[in-house]
C-alpha cells in the first residue's frame, strides 16, 4: 500500500459530503478538535447547501496549514473547472465567490486548494475516496494525487462506478460491484450516494473488506455524519 501522506496522524475523523452546510461543517470540526482528531473532508464540500463560500473559507486555511485534508469530488471538480476555464459555464458557486469583497483572491485560492487536492488518500488499513474503489488504487505509485493518477481511476474517484446506462432522469445508474472487490483488511470510506439517511452504511463483503457510506445527506434533508479512524 502506498506510505500514508505524512502530515496526517490518527485518530482520523473522517467527514462526509458536506454540499454547502456550513453549520453543520463548524460543529464536527470543533468535534474533531475536542477528540484531538485529524479532519479529512471526503468531497463535495460545495452545492445544494445554503453557504459553500463560507464553507470553502473554512476548509482553505486548514488545508493550507495541513491541519486538515480532503478527497476531491465530482462537485468540486465541477467548481475547479469553472474557476479555471473563464470562457467556460459559471456555477453558483463561483457567482457567489465572485460576488464576495474579496472575490478575485478567494477565486485564485479555493482554485490552488481544489487543484491540489487528491483523488484518494491511504491510511493504515484504510482508503478514503469520495466516488468509488478500484483495488489499482492500493498500487498506483501517483498515490492518489497528480496528473500520474490514471484516467480511470479518477473517474471512479469522482463519480463512482456505474453501468453506462441511465434512470428514468436520465442520471447514470450507479452500480456497487467494486465493493466485492475491497480485500480482506480493507475499510474503504466513500461519500457520494446517500445509501442511507441519518446514519453511515456499513457493507461488509464475502472477503471481510468492508465499504462505510459516509454521506448520510446534508443538505439533502439528512445529516453530516462522521467515522473515526483509530490509532
Ligand atoms: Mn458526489
Amino acid at each position: 500500500m502506498p506510505a500514508s501522506p505524512s502530515h496526517i496522524a490518527l485518530p482520523v475523523f473522517a467527514i462526509g459530503d458536506v454540499h454547502g452546510m456550513r453549520d453543520d461543517l463548524a460543529r464536527v470540526l470543533a468535534e474533531a478538535e475536542a477528540h484531538d482528531a485529524y479532519p479529512v473532508l471526503l468531497g463535495d464540500l460545495v452545492d445544494k447547501g445554503p453557504d459553500s463560500v463560507a464553507v470553502l473559507r473554512m476548509v482553505m486555511p486548514r488545508l493550507a496549514s495541513g491541519t486538515a485534508a480532503m478527497v476531491r469530488g465530482n462537485h468540486d471538480e465541477r467548481l475547479l473547472k469553472s474557476l479555471t476555464r473563464p470562457d467556460g459555464k459559471k456555477t453558483k458557486v463561483l457567482l457567489d465567490l465572485l460576488a464576495a469583497p474579496d472575490g478575485a483572491s478567494l477565486v485564485a485560492l479555493t482554485a490552488r486548494m481544489l487543484s491540489a487536492a487528491p483523488y484518494w488518500i491511504s491510511l493504515p488499513g484504510h482508503l478514503l475516496v469520495h466516488g468509488a474503489f478500484h483495488p489499482e488504487m492500493l498500487t498506483c505509485l501517483s498515490g492518489g494525487a497528480g496528473p500520474g493518477v490514471p484516467r480511470k481511476l479518477m473517474a471512479m474517484a469522482l463519480y463512482g462506478e456505474t453501468d453506462g446506462t441511465l434512470n428514468a432522469e436520465g442520471f447514470p445508474i450507479r452500480t456497487y460491484r467494486w465493493v466485492d472487490r475491497i480485500p480482506q483488511g480493507l475499510t474503504v470510506i466513500v461519500g457520494h450516494d446517500t445509501r442511507e439517511m441519518h446514519e453511515p452504511l456499513v457493507v461488509e463483503n464475502a472477503s471481510g473488506g468492508r465499504a462505510v457510506f459516509l454521506d448520510t445527506g446534508a443538505a439533502k434533508g439528512g445529516r453530516l455524519s462522521t467515522w473515526t479512524i483509530r490509532a
